[in-house]
């Protein structure tokens, strides 16, 4: 199974998006609450090369962007994929 990470705040729709995709999914990933831990944004941004908004979501260490890049990644299939690897 894919490792999946999410930095998140927690009143944020966009990450309540992302995580109920990847739910809907039965997908379990790690979430990182940066309003929470100050110190994971600094650790975000570094990660998402200077993304800030949240959520910031990874795959396999990868960066796939926020909530949009991840739905536009489904709506072209190609999350599925991302998340079998
Ligand atoms: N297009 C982005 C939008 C993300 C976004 O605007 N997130 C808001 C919170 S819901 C944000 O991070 N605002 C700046 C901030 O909180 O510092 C996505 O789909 O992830």
């Amino acid at each position: 199974m894919a490792k999946v990470e999410i930095y998140t705040k927690q009143y944020c729709p966009y990450c309540v998006r992302a995580k109920q995709l990847l739910d809907s999914k039965g997908v379990a990933y790690q979430e990182y609450p940066v309003d929470r831990q100050p110190e994971l944004r600094d650790e975000m941004i570094q990660r998402a090369k200077g993304g800030y908004t949240v959520p910031q979501i990874f795959i396999n260490m990868s960066h796939i962007g926020g909530c949009d890049d991840m739905l536009a990644l489904e709506s072209r299939g190609k999350l599925d994929e991302l998340l079998a690897a």
